[in-house]
């Protein structure tokens, strides 16, 4: 590996680049199983699946954390959730599903641009871990 460790996030970075692994799908220039795209949000399977189903929801719009959230980014928010149920009606998850949205190092975050999960085909236990 002859990529540096970024000490602030814990991951491995591309020197040539200060986008997020998801910033790069966005923009085209890394490949994802892309199940939906809008003007405010594109939507692919989780490379690391936990469940049947995983799906990130990401905005465009790269905010880093949940808790870098604006006030003017709750429509925004609503429409990830919005995107989250029509996926799972696509996945056909008629049992139910989770959403989750990891924030900070002890949400056990590791890509610094906010997602959903959406999260199913197995049942879930509680609580997380
Ligand atoms: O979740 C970050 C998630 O992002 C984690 O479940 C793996 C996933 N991931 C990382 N790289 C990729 C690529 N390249 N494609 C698809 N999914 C990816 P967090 O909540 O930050 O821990």
């Amino acid at each position: 590996q002859d990529r540096p460790l970024d000490s602030a996030h814990g991951l491995w970075t591309d020197p040539m680049s200060e986008k997020t692994i998801f910033q790069r799908i966005i923009d085209g220039e890394e490949d994802a199983d892309i199940l939906h795209e809008d003007d405010r949000c594109v939507a692919f399977r989780d490379i690391n699946p936990e469940a049947p189903t995983h799906i990130l929801i990401v905005p465009r719009k790269p905010i880093p954390s949940l808790d870098d959230l604006d006030t003017e980014d709750k429509d925004l928010v609503g429409h990830l959730f919005v995107v989250a149920r029509e996926l799972a009606q696509e996945e056909g998850l008629r049992d139910g599903y989770r959403t989750v949205i990891n924030c900070g190092d002890d949400g056990g975050q590791s890509v610094w641009h906010l997602h959903l999960h959406l999260l199913g085909g197995r049942r879930m236990s509680w609580p997380p871990g």
